[in-house]
């Protein structure tokens, strides 16, 4: 019989409402998948007139899935505030103690350009310990500006031909399915491991000509092949999903690239750190990866805003060390 998600959880969380708090994040998610499976058929399909902090217009199952994760992770008794790629601001739920609690961040709806094309998509989500307050006060902005490092769990669900949840509490990663006729979130992995080497990449090579030197020149080994310096044929692949890109990287190897490109040189890369960057790279470290952001570890990488953008290259370990190389000698 294989173990549910509760099971689970309760094994390996160390504090029960931190099991609450999650639980309550992938019970949500299932009822967002509901939502993406309807598609066309549930009127959730569309762009609002509305763009988010980041200047994107939103679509209307991103602003959905956003307040439905806000309604139903507010009832988590350890849960302090909430913050969310869809929303300019914190959102404090109760007033911080003496005993602390977490903060829970998300992207609630990674990929959803691909959303009216039924491709894959999904949420990711991270939670930071909230600091404890001796004289009880709502969480603010500076609460939450932690390096990944400091995170507590982390995990994705991913909205494709199954709906799968991968998770860690820092102790490894497991992967859940959620069975469609029971409603049941079943194990399906259990100490995932990425393997070390890998002849597969993603990346939108469409940048090509926006990239530093040392990105450009590892892809172009990587496509001179076996008569090249690298001495083995690439494959590539590019979903243009975040979470579907690097789920592929965690049950099979591969690694993700999404760099910093000359076409917004002031601005460190296109993904955010606070709730993409650093949830994935919790993921892919404890699966024995490795997350690098052209300078160092994306979890050792200084917060200084919530919604700040990173450069972001991760997978499989030993070819992450092989960028990070070419990016110390560039
Ligand atoms: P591009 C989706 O919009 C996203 O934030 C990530 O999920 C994805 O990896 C990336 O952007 C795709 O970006 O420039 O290839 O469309």
């Amino acid at each position: 019989m294989p173990t549910t998600l509760r099971d689970c959880l309760a094994a390996k969380a160390r504090d029960p409402s931190l099991a609450d708090l999650i639980a309550m994040v992938v019970h949500t998610s299932a009822e967002i998948s509901a939502l993406v499976r309807r598609g066309a058929l549930g009127e959730v399909f569309g762009a609002l007139e509305s763009q988010n902090v980041q200047g994107e217009v939103q679509k209307k199952l991103d602003v959905i899935s956003n307040d439905m994760l806000l309604e139903s992770c507010g009832a988590s008794p350890a849960l302090m505030a909430m913050a969310s790629e869809e929303m300019d601001d914190i959102h404090p739920v109760r007033d911080l103690t003496p005993e602390g609690g977490y903060l829970l961040l998300f992207d609630p709806l990674d990929g959803s350009s691909n959303i009216d094309v039924n491709v894959s998509i999904g949420t990711i989500f991270s939670i930071l310990p909230a600091p404890r307050a001796d004289t009880p006060r709502p969480a603010v902005l500076a609460d939450f500006l932690q390096k990944g490092r400091a995170q507590v769990a982390a995990g994705y669900v991913v909205y494709g031909p199954q709906t799968t949840l991968v998770l860690t509490l820092g102790d490894g990663v497991d992967a859940f399915t959620l069975d469609p006729e029971t409603g049941d979130w079943l194990q399906t992995g259990s100490g995932v491991t990425i393997p070390v080497e890998t002849k597969e990449y993603a990346i939108n090579a469409s940048n090509l000509r926006h990239w530093a030197p040392a990105v450009r020149g590892y892809i172009e080994t990587c496509l001179e092949g076996e008569t090249g310096p690298r001495g083995k044929n690439f494959n590539m692949r590019w979903i243009a999903s975040m979470v579907a890109d690097v789920h592929r990287i965690m049950m099979r190897g591969g690694v993700f690239l999404y760099p910093w490109d000359a076409r917004e040189p002031d601005r460190a890369g296109k993904l955010r750190l606070m709730y993409e960057a650093n949830p994935m790279s919790m993921l892919v470290e404890q699966a024995g990866g490795a997350a690098f952001d052209g300078h160092g570890p994306i979890l050792d990488a200084e917060v200084n805003d919530l919604h700040q953008r990173i450069s972001v290259m991760l997978g499989s370990r030993a070819e992450v060390e092989h960028l990070e190389r070419l990016h110390r000698d560039a």
